[in-house]
C-alpha cells in the first residue's frame, strides 16, 4: 500500500485502490448476480416488481448475500480487502455487511447520508468497501463524496427529495464543502470511513448500469453494532459476539418515487410498500 493512499483516507475520509480485482473476476460476479436476482429469497430487503416503471423495482438493490451466498462472504473476506483494511485502519477489521446495487440505466441515486447513522458502530465507527462492478462516472451516477467530512459528527437528518434518491432522509450541507465525484474503473475499491457524507446521483445514461459490490467492516476496537448488522464476522469467518446498539438499521428504508413540497417546511409525499 503507498503512503498516499492512507494518507488520503486520512486526510480527506475517503481512497480509491485501483484494480484490487482482475476484469474476469469482477465480470464473473457482474453474471453471478444478475442470476441471483433473478432468484426469489426470503429477506430480500425490497423485492422484484418485473415490468415496473421504476427501474429500481426491477433491479432493487441485495443485501447481506452473504449470509446464503458462498461468493458473496468469499469476498467480503478476500484477502486482498483484509490486507487494504488492516492497513488503513491499523487494526483487524469485522465484516458486517454486503450489499449489491444494480443501479439501471434512469434509476435514481441516493441522497447523502453517513454510514455509521445506521450501523452505529461504537467505538470507533465502521468503514466501507465499494467496488465498482463496471466503469461508474458522472453519467451513470458515481459515487459523490465530501472530502473531510469524516471528522464530522453524525448529524441530524432531513427528508430528501425522492424524485432523485431511493432513500428518504439526507444530511443538509453546511455551507462549504461540496460532495465530489469519484470516477473508477472495475475491480477498483474506494474505502471510506463511517462519517464521511456520501451518496449519489441518479443514472442518466439510456443504456449504462452502474453495478456495485459494497462490503461494511467495522473498526477491531468497536464493541457495538446495530442489531441489523449481526452476527459481525472476523476475518476468518468466524462469528463475534458484540453488543447490539440502540437504533440503526439497513443503510436507507426504500422509498417509492414521491415529489417534493418545500413550502415552509419540508414535506415529502410518498408511499412506504
Ligand atoms: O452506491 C451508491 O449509490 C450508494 C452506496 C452507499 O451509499 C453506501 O455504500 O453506503
Amino acid at each position: 500500500m503507498s503512503e498516499s493512499f492512507k494518507q488520503a483516507f486520512d486526510q480527506e475520509g475517503y481512497a480509491v485502490a485501483r484494480g484490487v480485482f482482475g476484469l474476469d473476476e469482477v465480470e464473473r460476479l457482474r453474471e453471478h448476480y444478475m442470476a441471483l436476482r433473478k432468484r426469489r429469497y426470503s429477506d430480500d430487503v425490497v423485492g422484484v416488481r418485473a415490468g415496473d416503471r421504476d427501474p429500481l423495482r426491477r433491479y432493487p438493490r441485495m443485501a447481506q448475500m452473504h449470509r446464503w451466498d458462498e461468493d458473496s462472504l468469499r469476498w467480503l473476506l478476500d484477502p486482498r480487502l483484509r490486507g487494504l483494511l488492516v492497513d488503513l485502519l491499523g487494526a483487524e477489521p469485522f465484516a458486517v455487511q454486503t450489499m449489491l446495487y444494480f443501479k439501471p440505466p434512469g434509476s435514481r441515486g441516493q441522497a447523502l447520508h453517513q454510514d455509521n447513522f445506521y450501523l452505529r458502530a461504537e467505538p470507533g465507527t465502521c468503514v466501507a468497501a465499494w467496488m465498482a462492478l463496471e466503469r461508474a462516472d458522472v453519467g451513470n451516477g458515481c459515487m459523490l463524496v465530501v472530502p473531510g467530512s469524516h471528522r464530522w459528527p453524525i448529524l441530524c437528518t432531513a427528508k430528501a427529495d425522492t424524485k432523485t434518491s431511493f432513500t428518504d432522509v439526507t444530511v443538509p450541507l453546511p455551507v462549504g464543502p461540496d460532495a465530489v465525484p469519484v470516477e473508477m474503473e472495475p475491480g477498483d475499491v474506494l474505502f471510506f470511513n463511517g462519517s464521511l457524507v456520501h451518496g449519489s446521483a441518479p443514472n442518466t445514461t439510456d443504456d449504462r448500469f452502474r453495478r456495485a459490490l459494497i462490503g461494511h467492516y467495522i473498526e477491531g476496537d468497536a464493541r457495538t453494532v446495530a442489531s441489523y448488522y449481526h452476527p459481525a464476522l472476523r476475518m476468518d469467518g468466524s462469528p463475534l459476539q458484540l453488543d447490539v446498539s440502540e437504533g440503526g438499521g439497513p443503510c436507507g428504508e426504500w422509498t417509492e418515487q414521491g415529489t417534493i413540497a418545500l413550502t415552509g417546511e419540508q414535506l415529502v409525499t410518498r408511499s412506504h410498500e
